[in-house]
């Protein structure tokens, strides 16, 4: 962990460190005054990206407190894969695989989050030293973790998930995929918080992959500006989990369509780090830890710097109020860095209507 760790409090919530411009606060969530970094420890033989690299409990441990020595703010630690096809593992097996390796490393100083759609591993996890409960599901894989996270206070990630993995591709059809998204997760948190979650704990997640083509993930990803309100009035700090999805690897397609191998995607994951930081992420969930928290700190500077820009073809960047790149400028009333996503205008460089991403060939493609 780096000295600008966050830190927990006697409440469960998650403060920033001592001795750090704490900023806003941001209502017990970890903030640190830019977009925070979650490294991904997988517990598992089959992960979308790692899968096998931490399957013993030893290589997790080492492999959590070597990210957090390169910066890791948060380290989420998981034990049963996401990834598309993938068939459930029992609940114990989950419990064997995540409960040592979150001990250890919360006994360490670290913060840790679980990653888990069961609220008998979340408990668990809680106790063993975890502070924050990450679910894929958004809480409708077990309707009792929306009691557990109430009842224990901690900040809760909402993702947004329409189905298990061995079935959830057949499940990635939308009209509007935005509007849709933010309903869909607006539902899940309107159950979270009539359970008695504290809203203010709430983080959303669009799902990148869970659920969702390649032109799914990119609309979400440059309009997290309208996912941070899902629709309503109330702006949630949102979660980006980009990092190594196959998205990236068929955009980086060589020549003969073979996707890029999901451990040479890091450096265009680094490259949506940046983005998703400037259009105001609360926090991305990566692989490569240090390159991406050198990024979110480019990002922070980014935002803190205002709205300097290229003006357009054969326009002169200046503070006189010109467009940042491919976008509006930021109003200059946006969140703090770290914050929640920037209110008004467009999501942040590059993502302003009519300047987005087109879908990509090969769209039936899983995610
Ligand atoms: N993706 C994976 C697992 N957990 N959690 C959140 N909140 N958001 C994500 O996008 C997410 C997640 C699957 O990726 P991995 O197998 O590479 O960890």
């Amino acid at each position: 962990m780096t000295g600008d760790a966050p830190t927990a409090t006697g409440s469960g919530a998650v403060l920033p460190g001592q001795g750090r411009a704490p900023g806003p606060a941001a209502g017990g969530l970890p903030d640190l005054g830019r977009c925070l970094v979650m490294g991904v420890v997988n517990v598992t033989p089959d992960s979308f990206s790692d899968g096998g690299e931490c399957f013993a409990p030893g290589a997790a441990i080492s492999h959590g407190l070597r990210l957090a020595a390169e910066g890791a703010d948060i380290i989420d630690v998981g034990g049963e894969s996401t990834r598309p096809g993938a068939d459930r593992i029992p609940a114990a097996e989950e419990l064997r695989r995540v409960g040592p390796v979150i001990r250890e490393l919360a006994d360490a100083g670290l913060t840790v989050s679980v990653d888990t759609m069961r609220a008998a591993v979340a408990e668990m996890a809680l106790s063993a030293g975890a502070k924050l409960v990450n679910d894929v599901s958004g809480g409708l894989a077990d309707p009792a973790m929306r009691h557990l996270v109430a009842g224990a206070g901690v900040p809760y990630v909402v993702m947004h998930w329409r189905g298990h993995s061995a079935v959830m591709q057949d499940m990635a059809r939308y009209g509007d995929v935005v509007s849709e998204v933010c309903a869909e997760l607006r539902s899940r948190v309107e159950a979270a918080v009539s359970d008695g979650v504290d809203p203010a704990l709430i983080v959303i997640d669009p799902g990148l992959g869970f659920a969702k083509l390649p032109e799914h993930n990119w609309a979400l990803l440059t309009r997290l500006r309208e996912v941070s309100v899902l629709g309503g009035g109330r702006q949630f700090p949102v979660l980006v989990g980009a990092s190594r999805k196959r998205f990236i690897g068929r955009l980086l397609a060589a020549a003969d369509g073979t996707p890029r191998p999901f451990a040479a995607s890091d450096d265009a994951t680094i490259a949506l780090t940046a983005l998703a930081a400037a259009a105001g992420a609360w926090c991305v969930r990566v692989h490569a830890v240090a390159a991406n928290a050198d990024a979110v700190r480019v990002a922070a500077r980014w935002r803190m710097a205002g709205p300097l820009g290229v003006s357009g073809p054969g326009g002169a960047s200046g503070p006189s109020g010109s467009a940042g790149p491919g976008g509006s400028a930021d109003p200059g009333g946006s969140a703090a860095p770290g914050g929640s996503v920037d209110p008004g205008g467009s999501a942040g460089p590059g993502g302003s209507a009519g300047q987005r991403e087109a879908p990509q060939a090969g769209g039936g493609d899983p995610a």
